[in-house]
């Protein structure tokens, strides 16, 4: 497996084998790896070449970390398309996950002058605000921050917003959402939503905010989700034209 003679580094021909296990399934999400001392001994190479090989794989999220247990696989991260326009539920329903909510809070509430601009509507005007922990066969995945219309969307309620908002909008109000903008950054996770994402307050996060419209350009939502950025990857395809 490890070929001395050749000119590929010999800690990337141990990635690239670990990789290869991970991906044929012989080494499973949870898995503990051994220790980097055998990996050295067994393949006549130094501990520190066996170090640079995990670090990189950590570095890549097929590896992570545990002070004092070990190295483990990691869990697949789940790849979203840009492309489509979709709502959460719809998401994780496509790749086989169960979608589920947790309800932080539900609140009816005037409109800040950020919230009142961001949709369009007065300052004091009412808005839904709507915490949510977003699951994904009932793991974490993202803190949702909603702010809503009130007088747009109408008859919001608990149980509504703990299945799909946009199964509701659609369906029941029988509006159609049509376009949105978003933005997407690196931060990490302050203490709230290292603790609602079961991640140590300053791991990596995606930041995203979307701004969701009507046809006619009326804003339906103004959203900031923060995503486990070791669970999601987002992924795009472009053409030259
Ligand atoms: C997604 C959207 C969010 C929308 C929600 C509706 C992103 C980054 N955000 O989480 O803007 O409000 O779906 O989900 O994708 P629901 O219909 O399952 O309630």
């Amino acid at each position: 497996m490890i070929n001395k003679n050749s000119p590929i580094p010999i800690y990337y021909q141990l990635e690239e084998h670990i990789k290869e296990l991970i991906e044929k399934g012989e080494l499973k999400p949870g898995d503990v790896l051994p220790p980097e001392r055998e990996y050295a001994e067994k393949h006549q190479i130094s501990r520190m070449t066996v170090r640079q090989a995990f670090t990189q794989l950590v570095n890549e999220g097929y590896l992570h970390r545990i002070q004092g247990k070990g190295t483990f696989v990691a869990e697949r991260k789940i790849e979203q398309g840009l492309q489509g326009l979709t709502s959460f539920t719809e998401d994780m329903k496509s790749r086989g996950l169960t979608p589920g909510n947790e309800l932080l809070s539900f609140k009816l509430i005037p409109a800040t002058l950020t919230i009142a601009s961001q949709l369009s509507i007065k300052e004091y005007d009412p808005v839904y605000e709507i915490k949510r922990i977003r699951l994904a066969d009932q793991l974490p995945m993202a803190v949702e921050v909603n702010h809503i219309s009130a007088n747009l969307i109408k008859g919001l309620t608990e149980q509504i917003v703990n299945q799909s908002i946009y199964h509701y909008i659609e369906e029941s109000l029988g509006m159609r959402i049509h376009h949105a903008a978003q933005t997407i950054e690196s931060s990490i996770a302050n203490s709230l939503e290292a603790k609602h994402l079961h991640i140590s307050t300053g791991s990596p996060v995606m930041l995203i905010q979307r701004n969701t419209f009507l046809k006619n350009g009326t804003p339906v939502e103004f959203v900031k989700s923060t995503y486990r950025a070791d669970r999601y990857k987002f992924m795009i395809t472009m053409n030259r034209s």
